[in-house]
């Protein structure tokens, strides 16, 4: 058996995130709401080998979530206590505090996170000894919520010291003013990207601003709420983690594809993007070929973060297909799209193409707005172009910082305030690295600056 992942839901949109990645993976593996096997599907069960990484066997035939939800806040889990999956969770796996923080990193990763770190430490303990190998954690948070961004790298930076060999991944999301609930969140993301960059192995980024224009465009949602968000993204958590769940021949286990995605340590920050997304109404019209699928992956429009690959350039990529689908089909695909003059890939990495096939077809949460197909593909590509968040995030903190704006609220919850600057020239830093990534970075000479 491969080892066991254990999934860390933190604050509102890492437990809303986790609350649709395990609707979609027991739709996947015919579980029920109760995390008992439905009958109706029971044969989905006996085809998806391993999906013992993500669930333990109780022994009366009910499987459970090997996941953790945490929040500052008590209602995103009250929600979860008294909602639809009540039953499949064990109590002990959902942590609640008393109140939020506010939106405010320094009272996640200090003063109000502080109090609950121990208490979630010690269950993810238990839930690791319960383990046969652990394999690693998968974390999901916000950059931008006071216990997303705090507590979240708080939760990272433990990890790192208890559990330094395993892989810790995370889904991060990356603010956008459209979808955003506070004018800090800027900081927020700048102060726990700093504080978890060393600390997480990979992090996939989703921009809310980009799953939001993908939602209205191609589903046909005029004002997408963060369910429709989060069953989207879940759809990719669930392509990026199939290898983990189910067997295949041609399955890429994730570790190796970590290990073709991060070049350097610090570049890690990966750009995923997924195809089809298509309503089911528009469904039939649409061509579902192996290539068009995965030039989609390559369109700025389908991608999750707001940036542009034309102007970066490639460092490698991945390409996670499932269902219905033929080796062949998929290389060609590669070949076809490595001919194009637009596709740049850095000149030190010249091969950069890593194919995974699982056969198991991807499935949805009936009656929503996505519509059934028999193969999709998800892209994981480590392109310069990220840079660009980067870019916007660190200009968004700038003009805030330039009036020490809010600071009194970070300060006031015991933060030095040099560890903003600190968090600021990290990610001058980071923005830099992408730069000498890309190659055409020529440091100056000479000139005064
Ligand atoms: N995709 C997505 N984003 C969300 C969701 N809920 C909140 N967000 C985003 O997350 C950011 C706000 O962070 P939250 O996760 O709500 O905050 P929190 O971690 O609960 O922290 P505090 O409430 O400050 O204690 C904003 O950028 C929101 O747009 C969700 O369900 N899905
Ligand atoms: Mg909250």
């Amino acid at each position: 058996m491969r080892g066991e992942v254990c999934q860390l839901h933190i604050g509102q949109a890492g437990i809303q995130l986790g609350n649709s990645a395990w609707e979609l993976y027991l739709l996947e593996h015919g579980l029920r709401p109760d995390g008992k096997v439905d009958p109706d599907n029971s044969d989905e069960i006996s085809k998806s080998g391993s999906f013992e990484t993500f669930f333990t066997e109780t022994g009366n035939g009910k499987y459970v979530p090997r996941s953790i939800f945490v929040d500052l806040d008590p209602s995103p889990i009250d929600e979860i206590r008294t909602g639809t999956y009540r039953q499949l969770f064990h109590p002990d796996q959902l942590i609640s505090g008393k109140e939020d923080a506010a939106n405010n990193y320094a009272r996640g990763h200090y003063t109000v996170g502080k109090e609950l770190i121990d208490e979630v430490m010690d269950r993810i303990r238990l839930m690791a000894e319960n383990c046969s190998g652990l394999q690693g954690f998968l974390v999901f948070h916000s950059f931008g919520g006071g216990t997303g961004s705090g507590f979240g790298a708080l939760l990272l930076e433990r990890l790192s010291s208890q559990y330094g060999r395993k892989s810790k991944l995370e889904f991060a999301v990356y603010p956008s003013p459209r979808v955003s609930t506070s004018v800090v969140e800027p900081y927020n993301a700048v102060l726990s990207t700093h504080s978890t960059i060393e600390h997480s192995d990979c992090t996939f980024l989703v921009d809310n601003e980009a799953v939001y224009d993908i939602c209205r465009r191609n589903l046909d949602i005029p004002r997408p709420g963060f369910e429709h968000l989060n069953r989207l993204v879940a759809q990719v958590v669930s392509s990026i983690t199939t290898s983990l769940r189910f067997d295949g021949a041609l399955n890429v286990d994730l570790t190796e594809f970590q290990t073709n995605l991060v070049p350097f340590p610090r570049i890690h920050y990966p750009l995923i993007s997924y195809a089809p997304v298509i309503s089911s109404n528009r469904s039939t019209h649409e061509s579902f070929k192996v290539q068009d699928l995965t030039f989609q992956c390559f369109e700025p429009n389908n991608q999750m973060v707001v940036c542009d690959p034309r102007n970066g350039k490639y460092m490698a990529v991945a390409l996670l297909y499932r269902g219905d689908v033929v080796p062949q089909d998929c290389t060609q695909a590669v070949a076809a799209l490595k001919a194009k003059t637009s596709f740049n890939l850095v000149e030190w990495c010249p091969t950069g193409f890593k194919l995974g096939i699982n056969y198991q077809k991807p499935t949805r949460v009936p009656n929503s707005e996505l519509a059934p197909v028999d193969r999709s593909v998800s892209m994981l590509s480590n392109t310069t172009a990220i840079a660009e968040a980067w870019g916007r995030l660190d200009h968004k903190f700038d003009l805030m910082y330039s009036k020490r704006a809010f600071v009194h609220w970070y300060v006031g919850e015991g933060m030095e305030e040099g560890e903003f600057s600190e968090a600021r020239e990290d990610l001058a830093a980071l923005e830099k690295d992408y730069e000498e990534v890309a190659g055409d970075y020529v440091e100056p000479q000479g000139e005064e600056h």
